[in-house]
Formats: C-alpha cells, sequence, structure tokens
C-alpha cells in the first residue's frame, strides 16, 4: 500500500524542521524547495504515492531530490535523511524550534554550549541563567524566552498536544488505516472523542473479525516513529515523534462496550460500573452482563448500554465524571445540539478581507450547498492592520451582496462585519456608518495583556454598543499557544444578557471559545443565547460546525439557547 498525500506531507514537513535545525536557520534553497513540493502535493487531488519518479518530478514545484525523497518515503515509511539527523538532533529539539524566540539557531546553540536539548533542560538553563551566556542572547531575550515558555503552558505538562494537532493526526492515521480492508467500523476514542482541549494520547477503536491483519497495517503506518508494544488486538506507537497512539481491535459485536470504556473518562466509568453493579449487573469493555447468569445485556450501541442502565444515551463531550450521570438520570441534561440544528453561520470570511482564502461567491455557494438559511458575511473591519475593510470597500460589498442576493433567493444572505474591540471598549468606524450592517461580531484581535479589571470594562463597553450582536471568540485564546484575556465572567454574562448580545462558540479547534467550562457558568445565566459560527476563512472550514457544536455539548448548552438554530424568521425578529 503506498503512502497518502497527507502523510508524505507530514513527512516532508519534518523534513522541513530537521533540515532548518542542520542548517541553523530558518529558511535556505533546501527548506524552500521543501515547502513548495508541499504546496504542490497539498493542492493535488490525485494521490501521489503511487507516482514514478518521472511522474513526480513532472509536477510543478517538485525537483529531482525532494522527488527522491518521496519516492523513498513511499517505498519505507522513512526518509533516511530525516533518520541521520535525528541520529544527531532529538525530536524533543522540534519541540523548542516551536516556542516563540527561539529559532534554529539558538535551539542548535543550546545543544552545543549547554547541552539542552529539551523543554525541562531548557527550564533549568533558565533558572541558572545559563541562556544570557550564549552567543548573540542577552538577559532580554531570556526574559522573552521565559515568558514565552509561560504562556504556551509548557510548564505544566510539555507530553500534551493541543487537540488541533492530535485532531490532524488521529483523522490522518484513520483514513491510512481505513485503505485496509479488514477494518469494518473505525472510532476515536479516549479525551478525543470528549473534545478535551489538550490531548496526552490517541485511542483509536476498530472493529474487525481479522485483528491481527488490522494490527500489522497500523504498525505499518507511514509516520510511525516508534513501536511501544503490540499485541493480537492492540498495539501503541508514536506517530511523527509526537504523540502516541493506542490501537483496540474488538469483534463488531462488542463495538458499544468497548467505545463506551475507551471513551471514558475513568471517572464517568468508574460511577457507570458502580451503578451497574447496584443492579446486578458488570459493565466492562465487552459487555454489560448479569453478574449471576453471565448473560449479556447489551454490548453493541452505546445506546442500549446506557438505556438497560435506565439513563438516556450521554454525549461524550459530557462524559467527565462530575455530575453528568446523576442530571441524566434526573431527565435533566441537556438534548445535544446536533450539527442539523444549525440553520445559519453568523462569522465567515471572504478574499474581501485579507486573511480571507475564499471568494465571496464560493463561500455562499458553500453556504447553500450546506443546506443553510441564512449566513452572516463578516469581513475584518479597517482597524484592523493588515486585513481590514475601509468604508469605500464595505460599500462596494454591500452592492455585490445585492447581486447574491438576486443569484441565489433560497438564501438569506446579511450583510456583517466582524468589528475589533479596541483597548477602551470601542469598535471600528462610526455609529452612522455602523448602521448599514445587520450584524455586527465584535471581536478581541489585541492588548491580550491589559489587567483583568481593564478586560471587563473593555467588554461591558463593547457589549453596551448598539451596533454589536455578538461577542465574537469571547476569550481571544489559542490552545497551547495563547491564554486568552482574562475578565469577570459574571459581570460580563450578565451584560450580555442584560444588552441581548449573544455569546460566540467559535469552531474553530484552534479556538473552541468560550471555553467548556465558560459556557457551563454562562448557560446559568438566564437570557444569554449563543452563536455558534465556523469563522472560517476558505470553503472547508466551514466543515468546522461539527467542533463548535460538540464544543455546545461540552458546555451543556440547551438547544433553544442557540441563536442561529433559529428559524429564519425567528431568528431576524430576535437580532432586529
Ligand atoms: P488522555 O489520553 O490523557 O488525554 O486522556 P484519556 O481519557 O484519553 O485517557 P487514556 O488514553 O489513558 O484512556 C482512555 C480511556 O480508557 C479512559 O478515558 C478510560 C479508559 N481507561 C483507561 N484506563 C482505565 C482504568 O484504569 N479504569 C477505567 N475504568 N477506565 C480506564
Ligand atoms: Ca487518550
Ligand atoms: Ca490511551
Ligand atoms: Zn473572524
Amino acid at each position: 500500500m503506498s503512502a497518502s498525500n497527507v502523510s508524505i506531507v507530514s513527512a516532508l514537513r519534518q523534513l522541513v524542521a530537521y533540515t532548518q535545525l542542520e542548517d541553523g536557520q530558518s529558511q535556505s534553497f533546501r527548506t524552500r524547495a521543501y515547502e513548495k513540493a508541499i504546496d504542490a502535493i497539498v493542492a493535488c487531488p490525485d494521490e501521489i504515492g503511487a507516482y514514478s519518479l518521472a511522474e513526480l518530478k513532472a509536477m510543478d514545484g517538485i525537483g529531482d531530490s525532494t522527488a527522491r525523497k518521496i519516492i523513498e518515503f513511499s517505498a519505507n515509511g522513512s526518509i533516511g535523511k530525516v533518520e541521520r539527523l535525528k541520529a544527531k538532533f532529538p525530536p524533543s529539539m522540534l519541540d523548542l524550534m516551536r516556542i516563540p524566540g527561539l529559532g534554529p539557531k539558538t535551539v542548535l546553540a543550546l545543544q552545543k554550549h549547554l547541552g539542552v536539548t529539551d523543554v525541562d533542560g531548557l527550564k533549568t538553563a533558565l533558572s541558572k541563567e545559563q541562556l544570557r551566556t550564549l552567543p548573540g542572547l542577552g538577559i532580554k531575550s531570556e526574559q522573552k524566552i521565559a515568558e514565552s515558555i509561560e504562556l504556551l503552558g509548557l510548564h505544566s505538562d510539555a507530553t500534551r498536544r493541543p487537540i488541533y494537532d492530535a485532531m490532524q493526526i488521529a483523522r490522518r492515521v484513520m483514513s491510512e488505516l481505513g485503505r485496509s480492508g479488514d477494518v469494518v467500523s473505525m472510532e476515536y476514542a479516549g479525551s478525543l472523542r470528549r473534545l478535551s482541549e489538550t490531548i496526552g494520547d490517541i485511542d483509536i477503536l476498530v472493529t474487525s473479525d481479522q485483528p491481527k491483519n488490522v494490527v500489522a497495517a497500523f504498525l505499518a503506518l507511514p509516520g510511525v516513529t516508534a513501536v511501544l508494544g503490540s499485541g493480537g488486538t492492540k498495539a501503541s506507537v508514536v506517530i511523527d515523534d509526537s504523540i502516541q497512539v493506542d490501537l483496540r481491535v474488538v469483534s463488531d459485536e462488542a463495538f458499544g462496550a468497548a467505545l463506551m470504556y475507551f471513551t471514558g473518562s475513568k471517572g464517568h466509568n468508574i460511577i457507570l460500573r458502580q451503578r451497574s453493579l447496584n443492579r446486578g449487573l458488570t459493565l466492562n469493555e465487552y459487555s454489560l452482563s448479569s453478574v449471576e447468569t453471565g448473560d449479556v445485556l447489551a454490548a453493541k450501541t452505546e445506546s442500549e448500554i446506557y438505556a438497560e442502565l435506565g439513563l438516556q444515551w450521554i454525549t461524550p463531550e459530557v462524559r467527565e465524571g462530575t455530575s453528568e450521570i446523576a442530571a441524566a438520570d434526573d431527565g435533566a441534561l441537556p438534548a445535544p445540539v446536533r450539527v442539523t440544528d444549525i440553520r445559519g453561520d453568523l462569522h465567515v470570511h471572504t478574499s474581501w478581507s485579507g486573511d480571507g482564502r475564499s471568494s465571496l461567491a464560493e463561500m455562499l455557494d458553500a453556504v447553500v450547498e450546506r443546506g443553510l438559511e441564512y449566513v452572516a458575511i463578516t469581513d475584518h473591519a479597517e482597524d484592523l492592520a493588515i486585513n481590514g475593510l475601509s468604508r469605500e470597500r464595505m460599500k462596494q460589498q454591500a452592492e455585490e451582496l445585492d447581486m447574491h442576493r438576486e443569484r441565489l433567493p433560497q438564501l438569506t444572505i446579511l450583510h456583517g462585519v466582524e468589528l475589533n474591540i479596541g483597548a477602551d471598549g470601542s469598535v471600528d468606524y462610526d455609529p452612522d456608518f455602523l448602521e448599514m450592517f445587520d450584524v455586527g461580531v465584535a471581536s478581541v484581535h489585541s492588548h491580550f495583556d491589559l489587567e483583568e479589571g481593564a478586560q471587563t470594562e473593555r467588554l461591558l463597553t463593547a457589549l453596551a454598543n448598539p451596533a454589536v450582536t455578538v461577542l465574537g471568540h469571547p476569550t481571544g485564546r489559542k490552545i497551547g499557544r495563547r491564554p486568552g484575556i482574562r475578565f469577570d465572567a459574571n459581570a460580563v454574562f450578565d451584560a450580555a444578557a442584560a444588552t441581548a448580545t449573544a455569546l460566540e462558540i467559535n469552531c474553530s479547534l484552534h479556538r473552541l471559545d468560550l471555553p467548556a467550562a465558560m459556557l457551563r457558568k454562562a448557560v446559568d445565566v438566564q437570557g444569554v443565547m449563543f452563536t455558534i459560527s465556523t469563522d472560517s476563512h476558505r470553503v472547508a472550514e466551514l466543515e468546522n460546525i461539527r467542533w463548535g457544536v460538540s464544543q455546545a455539548r461540552k458546555g451543556w448548552v440547551p438547544r433553544e439557547r442557540v441563536l442561529n438554530s433559529l428559524p429564519k424568521h425567528e431568528f431576524l425578529s430576535q437580532i432586529g
């Protein structure tokens, strides 16, 4: 079986990183050649793993040396050059390169002069004030690096990966493994299925009557950099030196029981097992069965097992072992929001603003294709230095939208704008100009370091602005990269209710903002409404709606509190 495009691309990305280390610089003619090849492969609709050397070289953007490395990877699942460099530079040095302020040159110097090759070593060196002794570094850069580490949360647990990264790898592994003919069904479980923000390891569950073949295919996947263990029905590997993936193969009859067990959380499982015992039943990864007779009551699906325990099916996102089982018992767990409940997307960018990748027409067509009833086009307002639209451009966009309204009568197209909340809570343009918009999504894109009181005031001012319909990605966090602003949540949620401003649940896996714990608080404030919007910058990102829906579930948000689940006329009268 040849390697898929996604695997080839991630192998080339690794090659880029190691080449940067080898060269001690971020860019060289070699890294540029690899990156050009990556772009070419990403844009290529064919599976290039099956191409010959000549066919690869004939592709625009792929040169001789890169083509040879792709052939090597397709044949061996690894690239010799990368393997050689790994012997010199431990993979943990790549983690160091991800820390803002640490380029390849500094990471090399850390190894050469201090013997530091990982985050723990770096922290020790920082505490001994050794970085300032390195060539080209000083006290200032030492402080900067210490701050970066602090912000990234690397001090707490460097081994967990942001969900975005883990999801990419899980989907890649599953698409590769699915190509083996022996897989009947497949699902990711564990913290990934519960939509945790960071992932310790990826758990993948497969049903098959040929478990040995599935395990063999798993061990041979491209991108496997270590095998931690394997047996007849399970195996653990490391992918891209980056994250552990655990595989379990079970029979199709036991899929539900196994999926429940490996989804966890551990706390959820413990409470359910106790509940089973109280009823004379035993629950494990194979089945729910009678203690006395051993008869199997349920095993095939999760719903049957929950039903036998007198419970409604509990959506994985809330299985944290807190109060979800008690709530389900009382019928107090909200019915989970579904992707099909969403009738409109209220945060969509186009190539009108500099960071949008799809045209307005492409976006609108894709929205229609997805069966939405309404959409708000919300390109960036003028204060966002690189991407924002001037007043003139906004007026032009309004005219163009009229054209599309004629072209697409089945879709209600709203003219929106993504406003920037300034340090003082003010937004772009002036009140008269703002009146032209149907929807204003106001977001924090700057001044992340103000103290809590100032951030609260800032948000309260924005919420009080009549042009603001929705507070976009309210904390501004980027999971694993930026902690987001701190504010008095009670004050902000009360104000959201009082001003009828909806709180966004941003669907990007980098953001998932509001975070789940804050959603649960906001749900408790009567009158607060939510929007689930993709913040798409290209057509493909409209798909991300599923993550926002999942995040809403994790925050116990009831369907009727989701503004963009309302039928069109009701929705329009609400945003009036
Ligand atoms: P992670 O990997 O740290 O992000 O979090 P999880 O929840 O994916 O944890 P993991 O991979 O260790 O285990 C996956 C699931 O398997 C876990 O959520 C529940 C189940 N599980 C694992 N070990 C145990 C155990 O000792 N007892 C019980 N009841 N369940 C377990
Ligand atoms: Ca896990
Ligand atoms: Ca695991
Ligand atoms: Zn946006």
